[in-house]
């Protein structure tokens, strides 16, 4: 794995930065999300990633791009997961130069106007993760049943891969560019909620400065959750599988160790 440069430090005015949001059927929610990101943070550029939503959600954000040249959309061809809108999403931004990319949702559980918080934050980390379950932080409008899952995810994702974050499944996040670069994103395959364990821990094993601001998360009004079982248990078996193999290799180099401790 290549050393990573960490990058924080003080902002720069200078900086470009790229709120991302995946849509797949969020006609009724686009343009109201991407009228808050441009109250919130003016200077920001939005770049929505459509996967062709039989809603008509791809031509509404491209009458919101040919009216504000701060928008901008990725289309692409078909339903692949969130993951996949996210990866097509980093590749445009980086290339387009942009110094810190913004994940987030286009149903308003993520609040744009505490994306300042975000970016803030990240003057002093390499990515920054918007937080449910670190004090402070909340939930508006789940069911007992969310809590309990969401909460047991990120305990199970403690445990099994030894990372101390509390919400590492949680979709609102800011990397600077040169995060993205050192996460060696061509071989990220989760689509679901693994898609954010899976950046976040390897950002940690990276060596970056990953940082937990609280966040209000707002469950969504308007639309259809796009979560499924399918992936829930994706997340399970993958996260236990990552944990399985990291535990392995940490028991494979202490023995390696062994040897020369009992000499
Ligand atoms: N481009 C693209 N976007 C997707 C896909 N699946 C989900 N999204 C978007 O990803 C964001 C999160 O999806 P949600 O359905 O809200 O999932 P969730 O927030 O885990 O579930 P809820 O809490 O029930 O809303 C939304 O902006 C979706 O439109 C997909 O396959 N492709
Ligand atoms: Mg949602």
């Amino acid at each position: 794995m290549s050393e990573p440069t960490p990058t924080g430090g003080a902002p720069r005015g200078d900086e470009r930065t790229l709120v991302i949001i995946p849509t797949y059927d969020e006609r009724e929610n686009l343009p109201l999300i991407v009228g808050r990101v441009r109250a919130a943070v003016p200077d920001a550029h939005v770049l929505v990633a459509d996967d062709n939503s039989p809603d008509g959600t791809g031509e509404l954000a491209d009458r919101l791009a040919a009216e504000d040249d701060h928008v901008h959309v990725l289309h692409r061809a078909g339903k692949e997961g969130l993951g996949a809108a996210y990866l097509a999403g980093f590749a445009w931004g980086l290339e387009a130069g942009y110094d810190v990319l913004v994940e987030m949702d286009a149903d308003g559980s993520h609040q744009p106007e505490q994306l300042p918080r975000l970016l803030t934050a990240l003057s002093g980390a390499d990515l920054v993760l918007g937080s449910r379950w670190v004090a402070g932080g909340t939930v508006v409008n789940w069911p007992l049943s969310r809590k309990v899952l969401s909460r047991g995810g990120n305990l199970w994702t403690r445990l099994v891969l030894g990372i101390p974050l509390k919400d590492a499944t949680g979709g609102y996040r800011a990397f600077r560019a040169a995060t993205l670069r050192g996460l060696q994103l061509d071989g990220v395959v989760s689509a679901g909620y693994c898609f954010q364990v899976d950046l976040a821990w390897r950002a940690l094993k990276a060596g970056f400065r990953v940082v937990e601001v609280p966040i209000t998360f707002i469950e969504r009004e308007h639309g259809v959750s796009k979560m499924s079982q399918r992936i829930v248990v994706e997340a399970l078996l993958l996260t236990t599988l990552w944990g399985i193999r990291h535990r392995g290799q940490q028991l494979r180099s202490l023995a390696r160790r062994a040897p020369a401790v009992s000499r």
